[in-house]
């Protein structure tokens, strides 16, 4: 039987999902991206000091990750020495947006997967948030409309969370979250001038000057954010993995992992990073080296070459090609899939035993929930990685204002070079994001982005492997094959933004 349970709500994007299903299992997924957009191809010819104003429209959400790793490429093409206040400003910045895109991850895009909304129907408290959500969704049920207006009716078939204190718990804090959000979003915008698209985020630094008074705001309002983590966030994903225990082992990918490393710290780019870079297959572990990576399009919508190098990149539109399926292209490193994302973060961080917090913080809810490690690579797995690094970005942050120094400077001074050529390559929350930017003539000649939801929602490589998300599914039992919860639930935990993924 074959089911397109596309297209897929509560993510970013155009992203439809078709299945076959035999027997309950599912035994082959198609990925399928359903947009073009085109910014490697608008961006040539333009003023290099544009681009990162430019990439950061790719996205609403991680928007700054893209102007940090446009930031970044464009550093090493001018061979920029970054003062260290710069850097800290570019990764307070980045940080504090990776704390709110974790929460509206969690609450408003995939916690309606477990938690049950229509408990709230028996609310009988006084609470105005909570009555208001009762009396919308008793209308919206009552209704009956195909498409109603709250965006977690109507509901798959399925089992949800059965404790009603537990279920409206959540729902209250799917409320608080949006609150807490905001001040992540403000302390962001402190530094970056506004959320989202950052006027202040350059290469060679950040344009707003820190003072006494806006780093004091930044810190209070990520002590907010940081409560709402550890007192609140973190207990619902125990919560939903106490009761579905068996999503420690759903959802797994088949492939490598890789992390590009997060929130360098010292002013150089190669400077160690507060999470370690590198490449995972299995236990083996690698240094990342960028022209491992290739680009194919056997199974994409573009009629450019398959298998292009980063720095050879091409874009040729070609809507009707046969046998093609999707409009995001198929990364692979040494032509093997690989996973991106909060879990390929915290495991090759782990391997390498770099951040002493992440290991603890691991072994410690690996032994709350009886699992091991190689569980991270799953449902659960994924969403209690967010909050891992939800954490240890937060103290970081905090600790982080404590090295500005006010006397200093925070912009490179320099003179745009005729030409040059750079990698600038960074973490954004739904995983690695490299840039590419060749300057010829003070112009862009060729910019390329290789984007963390075209490397998880790839379809099929020029050897046939599936993406990563396409290999989760595959295997996966469904009950009910006409909705497919547990593909939903696959899915969400990729957090998949399918309008980076294209770009
Ligand atoms: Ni549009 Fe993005 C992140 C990037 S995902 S959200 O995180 O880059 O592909």
């Amino acid at each position: 039987m074959k089911v397109d349970i596309g297209p897929v709500t509560r993510l970013e994007g155009h992203l439809s999902i078709h299945t076959t299903v035999e027997n309950n299992v599912i035994t082959e997924a198609k990925s399928m991206g359903e947009m073009f957009r085109g910014f490697e191809a608008f961006l040539r010819g333009r003023d290099p000091l544009d681009a990162q104003q430019i990439t950061q429209r790719i996205c609403g959400v991680c928007c700054y990750a893209h102007a940090v790793a446009s930031s970044y490429a464009q550093e090493s093409a001018y061979n920029l020495s970054v003062p260290p206040n710069g850097r800290i400003l570019h990764n307070l910045i980045q940080g504090a947006n990776h704390l709110y895109d974790y929460l509206l991850h969690f609450y408003q895009l995939s916690a309606l997967d477990f938690v049950d909304v229509t408990a709230i129907l028996e609310y009988k408290g006084s609470d105005s948030d909570l009555t208001v959500l009762r009396d919308w969704v008793k209308t919206e049920l009552n209704s009956k409309t195909a498409f109603p207006a709250a965006p977690f009716l109507p509901r798959l078939s399925g089992r949800y969370l059965s404790d009603a204190q537990v279920n409206i718990g959540a729902l209250k804090h799917y409320i608080e979250s949006l609150e807490i959000q905001k001040k992540a979003n403000r302390a962001s915008a402190i530094f970056g001038g506004k959320f989202p698209h950052a006027t202040a985020i350059f290469p060679g630094g950040c344009t707003q000057s820190p003072t006494i008074d806006n780093i004091a705001s930044y810190r209070s309002l990520i002590f907010e954010v940081r409560n709402f983590i550890h007192q609140k966030y973190i207990p619902d994903i125990l919560a939903v993995a106490k009761e579905f225990p068996d999503y420690w082992n759903i959802g797994k990918s088949r492939g490598g992992f890789l992390s590009y490393g997060l929130l360098p710290l010292g002013p150089q780019l190669d400077s160690k990073r507060l999470f370690a870079p590198g490449v995972l297959f299995q236990d083996n572990f690698a240094r990342v080296d960028f022209d491992a990576i290739q680009e194919d399009v056997k199974y994409s919508k573009y009629s450019s070459p398959s298998g292009l190098k980063v720095r050879n990149g091409e874009l040729t539109p070609s809507s009707h090609k046969t046998g093609a399926y999707s409009w995001v292209k198929a990364p692979r490193y040494q032509e093997k899939m690989v996973e991106v994302g909060p879990a390929a973060r915290i495991l090759v961080d782990y391997h390498q035993n770099n951040n002493p917090k992440i290991k603890q913080l691991v072994d410690k809810f690996a032994g709350l929930a009886g699992i091991k490690a190689e569980n991270l690579n799953s449902v659960l797995g994924r969403h209690l990685c967010r909050a891992i690094s939800a954490a240890v970005i937060a103290d970081f942050l905090l600790e982080e204002t404590e090295r500005i120094d006010l006397k200093g400077q925070h912009m490179a001074q320099y003179n745009l070079p005729k030409s040059g050529e750079g990698f600038g390559a960074t973490e954004a929350s739904r995983g690695a994001l490299l840039h590419y930017i060749k300057v010829k003539d003070y112009k862009i000649k060729k910019y390329e982005c290789v984007v963390p939801t075209t490397w998880n929602c790839s379809p099929k490589d020029d050897n046939d492997q599936p993406g990563a998300l396409e290999s989760a599914l595959i295997g996966t039992r469904v009950e009910n094959p006409d909705e497919q919860i547990e593909a939903n639930r696959i899915v969400h935990s990729f957090d998949p933004c399918l309008a980076c993924a294209v770009h």
